[in-house]
């Protein structure tokens, strides 16, 4: 892979890897051709939707082994004959179908890389995420939740110079072309991909004016894949639920509708997340498994013991993204019946996991400790100075599937990595006497609104280009659902117009912002408080959320 675009692990530690038997030089590509051969008629995914195609009566469908990696084949052959070849990029924009996983494994035979952006991304993201990785196709559905994704690539196709293809997954494609209609006659692929070469760029959380993406090769991203399967006892026999959005990471990864693939296993998609969609799917299809943020962990948990449907195929229910409280992780075994492991994770690499056979205590307690032994884990002050055991202090992480840097982003890298290749994960954390980690804050400068991310930068940003507004800051606030929402401060220019709350929020949705990132609560103030140094101070801004009553306006 280009070291130039996606900084790599130093030969040493790659050999190491590769000795140890964690880097096994297999591909997406051909962990689907080895699952097909080895059980063709096995069930991959089922899609409850039944948009098109190989529906039974019921409007189920579901695909073989076999028949995902035909169809695989089909639209790698019709890629290419579109001009997409190794090495593009294809932003990928797909809800919970099955033509996710077609298009995905379409991309991996032939090299070319995903960007993997949610269904809640609108055209300011989906511009840049084009734009900064030079696209040069865009998968699309043609309409989901109500929201025409064919405006929204008529717009970024016109905008963006190296943007040649947009691909219409399900539904009426409009002005643009069906992924069903590509051509297909599948032949040998010219320049199928290495091992160590890039398989996709992930999104990260991000804490800067715009995301930055995250360069995952096939070997790392599969390890990850084999060590969540061997932790969250996931085999051939498991059926895994995708309930969250499907190209996040966790519910990709950890361990995932791609886990699950890597097993020979089930995925489900889920349309809705929400218990009552869910539930009924749980019952129907024998669900063993699935992962939830904290917020949809609590619905459930209230949901179940008076549901009518039957549950008790779910074995374990993995519950991340943010941190789930002791209180809440408590109550998961006895309403669900199944086992509770906490998943502490990053797009960026490192994943921890209470294991299944943890005291109740540590699973309540932890986040978990990381799937690797050669996951390397530092608690240091600020000065970076190693902290001892048990005191809180920054994350940093290296190891055989955390990435050494961003996807074309060297200044952003010197700061976010150790001259040694450490990850600064931002998470303020403190290693139990067991070795787990516990989750206490962060310092990076972040809102986790249940389990999604929003850097306030980019809110900022967006805020700061309304021409009444001064200045901006955004900031977590305490919320009993979400863990977090935002708080929007805003100073406005002096003999500007009075605006209201709901003003600044209407400019920052249709500047063509994700929903979750428009801020919860807008208040306007004179000033903002400072730091010792003349500095502003967040931590101040951020009590001063807390103190406020508990409504969002
Ligand atoms: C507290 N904070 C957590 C937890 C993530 C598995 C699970 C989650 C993600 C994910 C993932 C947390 N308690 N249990 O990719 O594979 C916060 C931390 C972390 C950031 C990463 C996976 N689990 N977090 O959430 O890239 O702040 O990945 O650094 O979206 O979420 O966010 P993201």
């Amino acid at each position: 892979m280009s070291g130039v675009d996606a900084p790599t692990w130093p030969e040493e530690f790659a050999a190491r890897y590769r000795a140890a038997g964690y880097w096994r030089g297999e591909t997406f590509g051909g962990l689907l051709r080895d699952r097909a051969a080895e059980h063709p008629d096995r069930i991959a995914i089922v899609d409850p939707g039944g948009a098109s195609g190989t529906a039974d009566a019921s409007g189920v469908r579901r695909w073989t082994y076999g028949q995902l990696d035909r169809r695989a084949d089909r639209l790698a052959a019709g890629f290419l004959a579109r001009g997409i070849t190794k090495g593009d990029r294809v932003v990928v924009q797909l809800p919970n179908i099955a033509e996710f996983f077609e298009t995905i494994f379409a991309l991996f035979r032939i090299g070319a890389l995903p960007v993997f952006a949610l269904p809640a991304h609108r055209e300011t993201e989906i511009r840049y995420f084009c734009e900064f990785t030079e696209a040069a196709a865009y998968v699309i559905p043609a309409e989901h939740g109500g929201f025409d994704y064919r405006d929204l690539a008529a717009k970024v196709l016109a905008e963006v110079p190296t943007l040649r293809h947009v691909f219409v997954a399900d539904g009426d494609p409009g002005a643009f072309e069906a992924l069903s209609d590509v051509p297909a006659a599948p032949g040998p692929i010219p320049h199928p991909p290495a091992p160590s070469d890039l398989a996709f760029l992930q999104l990260s959380g991000g804490s800067t004016g715009v995301p930055k993406l995250i360069p995952r090769t096939h070997d790392d991203y599969i390890y990850s894949l084999r060590g969540s399967n061997e932790l969250c006892g996931v085999d051939a026999d498991s059926v895994y639920l995708v309930a969250l959005p499907a190209a996040h990471n966790f519910p990709l990864s950890s361990p995932g509708s791609l886990g699950a693939l890597h097993a020979g296993a089930r995925v489900v998609l889920c349309p809705q997340p929400g218990p009552e969609v869910a539930f009924p799917l749980i019952e129907s299809e024998g669900v063993t498994i699935t992962g939830l943020v904290p917020p949809l962990a609590l619905l459930w948990t209230e949901a179940a013991p008076s549901s009518a449907y039957d549950l008790s195929s779910l074995d374990v229910l993995l519950v991340g993204g943010a941190k789930f409280s002791e209180e809440a992780a408590r109550r998961v075994g006895p309403a669900l019946g199944c086992t509770l492991q906490q998943v502490f994770g990053m797009a960026e690499g490192l994943v921890n996991y209470t294991r299944l056979d943890d005291p109740d205590e540590t699973i309540v307690t932890t986040q978990g400790r990381p799937i690797s032994p050669d996951d390397e884990i530092r608690i240091v002050d600020d000065e970076d100075e190693e902290l001892p055991v048990g005191a809180t202090g920054h994350l940093l992480t290296r190891g055989p599937y955390t990435i050494r840097g961003y996807w074309r982003a060297p200044e952003h890298n010197a700061r976010s990595f150790t001259a040694d290749g450490f990850y600064r994960t931002g998470d303020v954390v403190r290693l139990t006497e067991t070795g787990h980690l516990v989750v206490e804050g962060r310092a990076k400068d972040q809102i986790n609104r249940g389990g999604e991310k929003i850097a306030a930068e980019e809110v900022e940003n967006h805020i700061l280009a309304h021409p009444s507004v001064h200045d901006a800051n955004v900031v977590a606030e305490p919320d009993p659902y979400l863990g977090e929402r935002t708080c929007a401060y805003v100073i406005l220019r002096a003999g500007a117009e009075p605006l209201k709350p709901v003003a600044v929020k209407r400019f920052v949705r249709e500047r063509g912002l994700a929903a979750y990132k428009v801020p919860d609560r807008v208040e306007f103030v004179e000033a903002f408080p400072q730091t010792g140094v003349g500095k502003i101070s967040k931590k101040d801004l951020r009590a001063a959320a807390s103190a406020r009553p508990d409504s969002p306006g």
